[in-house]
């Protein structure tokens, strides 16, 4: 119980972006507060701090118009530093949104040549990643939205996403890298609108995908924060569809713009019932798409990536004594009791049992008199969080 529990180890995998940590502290309204880190650098770091390993986009790495030449050596470099430290890199993506080729989006551009482009910078992305390990290759389509929606039947934009993620699926498959596609909502930002703004809009659009076995999602925090939902019950859904993939890890100050703010900095409660939900069904990478506020030095990233990792196991450490309490066991009995008298499970329909269930006797005034000791339940959670119980 001591305060080794709190001490990350790569068994506990974790991940940050190469883009996390070697955030510069820009915004759109100002420039870059702290000098960049090199992608070794960070490898480095990260696995002092007990970090599992890095995920990248193909530019975080490698810049866009780098020669071949220049490719090679950069990666030869990087993998060294892997090598060196032993630290992974589970998860790949392309970024496909900074480039002003993208200012349109990219695989529902407009300009069939730009969605060409899109799909051509993914496949070589995708090379760059199974070259690293990566096993999970992540789709945020920070571009695929709009302003004006004159412009865009969202329908197309729908089927020419449809048309790239199953031609992508195909490659994966031809070219034996065994990736599963992990697809990221995000409601606005950088766009006006987004299209498929939530995880639930993913999961849908999923299921009318040729190798929809293949892909699943990567919720973040913040962006579900953002159009006012409840990210357990995101996540949960996701685990109980058997979609969870992958998952990014932040905070967020409520239904704003998107802050990616240090992991359980801000919405402790529902972090908690996260990492409890985690705990007990998830076993992917632990990512933190996070950065450090645009007032630290690079010292404060790394104050920054060990708060993360820590306040990740403190709520670990919370829900081990959440499950072990005993008046807690207790109360949650209590309420799963209902009358206290046996009931059969629903099971299958039949003819039968429907006629039964409409002649059941149910007394409404009994059913409403019995007490839910919530109050009681929230308060004994609260004093877990606090740390008086
Ligand atoms: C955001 C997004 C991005 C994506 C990343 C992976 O904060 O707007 O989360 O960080 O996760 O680009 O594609
Ligand atoms: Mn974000
Ligand atoms: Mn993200």
């Amino acid at each position: 119980m001591g305060n080794d529990n709190y001490k990350p180890k790569p068994e506990h995998k974790f991940t940050f972006g190469l883009w996390t940590v070697g955030n510069r502290g820009r915004d759109p309204f100002g420039d870059a507060t702290r000098p960049s880190i090199s992608p070794v650098t960070i490898v480095k770091r990260l696995s002092e701090l007990g970090a599992y390993g890095v995920n990248l986009h193909d530019n975080d790495l490698v810049p866009i118009d780098a020669t071949a030449a220049e490719r090679d050596r950069i990666v030869r470099e990087f993998k060294q530093a892997l090598d060196d430290s032993g630290m992974k890199v589970p998860m790949a993506t392309t970024n496909l949104f900074y480039d002003p080729v993208f200012k349109d989006g990219a695989f529902t551009s407009s300009d069939p040549r730009v969605r060409l482009y899109a799909l051509q910078k993914t496949m070589r992305s995708m090379d760059l990643g199974a070259e690293l390990g990566a096993r999970i290759y992540v789709f945020w389509g920070g571009r695929e939205g709009a302003e004006v929606d004159a412009a865009k039947d969202p329908r197309d934009a729908l089927k020419w996403n449809r048309e790239a993620l199953n031609f992508l699926c195909e490659y994966s498959i031809d070219q034996g890298y065994d990736y599963r596609f992990a697809l990221e909502a995000k409601p606005n930002e950088p766009r006006g609108d987004i299209y498929l703004p939530t995880t639930g809009a993913m999961l849908g659009f999923i299921a009318t995908l040729d190798h929809a076995d293949m892909v699943g999602v990567n919720p973040e925090v913040g962006h579900e924060q953002m159009s006012g939902l409840n990210f357990y019950h995101v996540v949960a859904q996701a685990i109980e569809a058997g979609k969870l993939f992958h998952i990014d890890l932040n905070d967020q100050k409520g239904p704003r713009f998107d802050q990616d703010l240090r992991f359980g900095s801000e919405s402790i409660k529902n972090l908690f019932f996260l990492v409890r939900l985690l705990e007990s069904s998830y076993d992917g990478p632990r990512h933190f798409d996070a950065h450090s506020y645009r007032s630290e030095n690079e010292e404060g990233v790394w104050e920054f990536a060990a708060g993360c990792m820590r306040n990740y196991l403190i709520l670990k450490e919370k829900a081990r004594q959440f499950d072990e309490d005993k008046e807690i066991q207790a109360l949650l009995a209590e309420i799963r009791n209902g009358s206290g008298e046996e009931v059969e499970p629903l099971g299958a329909y039949s003819r039968e049992k429907a006629n039964n269930l409409k002649e059941l006797s149910l007394d409404r005034a009994a059913l409403t008199s019995k007490p839910l000791p919530y109050e009681r339940l929230d308060q004994l959670t609260v004093d877990i969080l606090f740390g008086v119980r």
